[in-house]
């Protein structure tokens, strides 16, 4: 199905319906100027005499040319390569009792979203699978207003205190004498960063798990990282945090992959995502929050305004709110994924704030950043920005204001309209502020209750299974590796011997520095299972299969092995070394899809190697074929063949014996072992 068909998927949809005033199709129409004057030729500029100079009289040229030339807007200070897609939420069941927000009482409702997934600090051309922070943005367009919950996949943060925030993203954009690295914290202001700012010691951990490297946008957790408040319609506050868990569980690359990938394919989550929606795979997230009640501010050993802490699930559980899915992708990059602007200050009546100091200065940012970025104040009149309620106000004027206000009134308080348009009370939707008592000297202070930098990095350092430890251990060992002063690499080891001592003398081992002595690491002992993807959703469906075949392949099986596959929602598709179509040993015809020069294994998630002794024969004497086969084991992917197929593993260097790990020799055409081992994602146990 092409869901780019806007008469098709979300029609119903109130944000569908808005934008599609806005939608142009060029089908049957006549070429024209901007101001509708049909052109009657579009190759040549208007010449005094064929040989002549250009005319200035020509102003097709011009105004083609002058759009052309500012066809360019600043991207995003950080987050500035991103990826979106439209799509619907449903609240499970009425959340009355905590909020009054209108899109989370009604199970009948659909709200429609709209959701840009990005990386941090890569320009917006940057690869898509680099080591870094995703950022996971939701604009919900409710009846009450724009509701935008601009979370991250990863639920801490690197600083406390928004004044920081201008110093971290100096310190992992490119350094500014040369610009380089691009899109990577692998450099030395990054770290001296972390290393002079130990706040960041918890969200560091993150960074360097596989957290920071996902295999998917479709598989990946969201967090709103900040304590929020719900607030009911008795005006009870509750403090709360966001979270979205991915139906199809939490995976990620292993580090060689995600660093191939950036070169073979640059743009390989956006066509994940942007695929899976055109399949019909539409991804899906069950909306989950934690609640603390007010009286239990204080009961914990984290400060809940600390936005590099956790709460960990077992101690606060997360209940699981509503269902979002994406299904459909936008139709124009630029006027929608790319003029969306979001603001955690976007919010609706029975959600409010709390005094985290760094999501207080997250509300005067994003607005402040728009300016620039989008040209001036209006860019709420963007469609894409729109909300599908009404709004009215007294605000005019501006570059590119749309609206067309009737009458001489603009202003507040009037006689002359009615005094319209009036504010609403409480009970008509007006936003009234939860009434938090606050109190205090003016001050420039980090309370004390925000100085234990330690206990929860290690709390997720004992949460991490050990392949996940080995990870993270070698992910400290290339970032600072890359790291030219011995001095902040020694500083790092420092931080991380806060954390854990074994880690730390194992980093300081991989990087030529003496691991520190004397340093007492965190105390901690708790861990919190939640935060392994060991323990995560593991299903075959949308999975990717590269299936190796030649002339003379066994026809019967590999069409054998195709239904199973795509009765599991698994796709698989022919690679073979060219694009003509090949034929069984049986005589019949089979596309291929990709060549071994077009494609590669970390493009796929698990490779099959057909049967029939020609075609295992002819993949042998291709180089392509067997680094492709040796790579796919070598990221731990399951790797499946026919009895005949075996000889390529063989010479792949695939370990073939009956109890290699998600190494899979297909009995009698039956693939259910098979796929169970695609569904594992990876095989540890697997020594390469
Ligand atoms: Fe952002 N952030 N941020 N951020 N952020 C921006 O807004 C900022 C923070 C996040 O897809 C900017 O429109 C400050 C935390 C996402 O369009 C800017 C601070 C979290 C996106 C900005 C933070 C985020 C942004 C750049 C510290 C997770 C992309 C362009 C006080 C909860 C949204 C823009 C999109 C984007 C400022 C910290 C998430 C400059 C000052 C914590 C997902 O306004």
């Amino acid at each position: 199905m092409n869901n780019n068909d806007s008469s098709k998927n979300g029609a119903e949809n109130k944000k569908n319906k808005q934008l599609n005033a806005f939608r142009v199709n060029n089908k049957g129409k006549k070429l024209t100027t901007n101001q509708g004057l049909k052109v009657s030729e579009d190759e040549h500029s208007l010449k005094a005499g064929v040989r002549g100079p250009t005319l200035m009289e020509d102003f097709h040229f011009r105004e083609k040319m002058t759009h052309f030339d500012h066809e360019r807007i600043p991207e995003r200070i950080v987050h500035a390569r991103g990826y979106a897609a439209h799509g619907e939420f449903e609240v499970y069941e009425s959340m009355k009792e905590y909020t009054k927000a209108g899109f989370l009482q009604d199970p009948s409702v659909k709200t429609p979203v709209f959701v840009r997934f990005s990386t941090v600090a890569g320009s917006r051309g940057s690869g898509d699978t680099v080591r870094d922070v995703r950022g996971f943005a939701t604009k919900f367009y409710t009846e009450e207003g724009n509701y935008d919950l601009v979370g991250n996949n990863i639920p801490v943060f690197f600083i406390q205190d928004a004044l920081k925030f201008p110093d971290l993203v100096h310190s992992f954009k490119p350094e500014q004498n040369n610009e380089i690295p691009q899109a990577s914290t692998a450099h030395d202001t990054f770290w001296d960063f972390i290393a002079n700012n130990t706040e960041s010691a918890h969200m560091m951990m993150w960074a360097m798990s596989d957290r920071a490297i996902p295999r998917s946008y479709r598989m990946m957790e969201g967090f709103g990282v900040h304590t929020f408040r719900f607030v009911n319609d008795k005006g009870e506050g509750r403090f709360i945090k966001f979270h979205w868990k991915p139906k199809l569980g939490v995976h990620s690359l292993v580090w060689d992959e995600a660093q191939r990938l950036a070169g073979k394919n640059p743009d390989f989550h956006r066509q994940d995502l942007y695929e899976a929606i055109e399949k019909g795979d539409y991804p899906e997230w069950e909306l989950g929050v934690q609640m603390i009640e007010e009286k239990d501010e204080f009961n914990f050993n984290f400060d809940v305004l600390d936005p590099t802490k956790v709460w960990p699930e077992e101690q606060v559980p997360v209940k699981i709110v509503g269902k979002m899915t994406l299904n459909k992708n936008p139709d124009n990059y630029f006027a929608e994924t790319e003029q969306v602007a979001f603001h955690p200050g976007h919010v609706v009546p029975g959600i409010d704030f709390t005094n985290d100091p760094l999501l207080q200065g997250r509300l005067f940012s994003y607005t402040d950043t728009q300016l620039s970025r989008l040209g001036g104040p209006n860019f709420h009149e963007i469609p894409i920005n729109r909300p599908v309620c009404p709004f009215h106000n007294n605000q005019r004027e501006g570059m590119h204001r749309m609206t067309i206000n009737q009458g001489p009134v603009a202003y507040h308080k009037n006689s002359l309209d009615n005094n319209d348009p009036s504010p609403a009370t409480e009970e008509e939707g007006g936003y009234v502020h939860y009434q938090e008592k606050v109190e205090g000297r003016k001050v420039r202070q980090r309370s004390e209750s925000f100085k234990d930098h330690y206990s929860q990095a290690k709390l997720f350092w004992n949460s991490m299974s050990d392949v996940e430890k080995q990870h993270i251990t070698k992910a400290f060992r290339f970032e600072l590796g890359k790291v030219k002063s011995k001095s902040v690499k020694q500083q790092v080891v420092e931080v991380i011997s806060h954390v854990d001592t074994a880690l730390a003398e194992q980093v300081a081992a991989g990087i030529g520095v003496t691991a520190p002595e004397g340093i007492e690491p965190s105390r901690e002992t708790m861990s919190s299972p939640a935060l392994s993807q060991e323990n995560t959703v593991k299903a075959p469906a949308t999975r990717k299969v590269a299936i190796l075949a030649e002339d003379g392949f066994n026809g019967e099986e590999v069409s054998g092995l195709q239904t199973a596959l795509k009765n599991q929602g698994i796709t698989s598709e022919i690679i073979s070394e060219t694009l003509t179509p090949i034929s069984s040993r049986e005589g019949q015809e089979l596309q291929v899809d990709q060549t071994l020069l077009t494609s590669d294994s970390v493009l796929y998630d698990a490779v099959y190697v057909a049967g029939g002794a020609d075609s295992v024969s002819t993949l042998k004497g291709i180089k392509e074929a067997t680094t492709f086969v040796n790579e796919a084991y070598s990221h731990y992917k399951a790797v499946g063949a026919s009895a005949e197929g075996t000889e390529l593993l063989a010479a792949a260097g695939v370990e073939t014996s009956s109890n290699a790990a998600g190494v899979v020799i297909l009995q009698g055409g039956n693939s259910d072992e098979f796929i169970q081992a695609i569904a594992q994602h990876r095989h540890w146990a697997r020594q390469v």
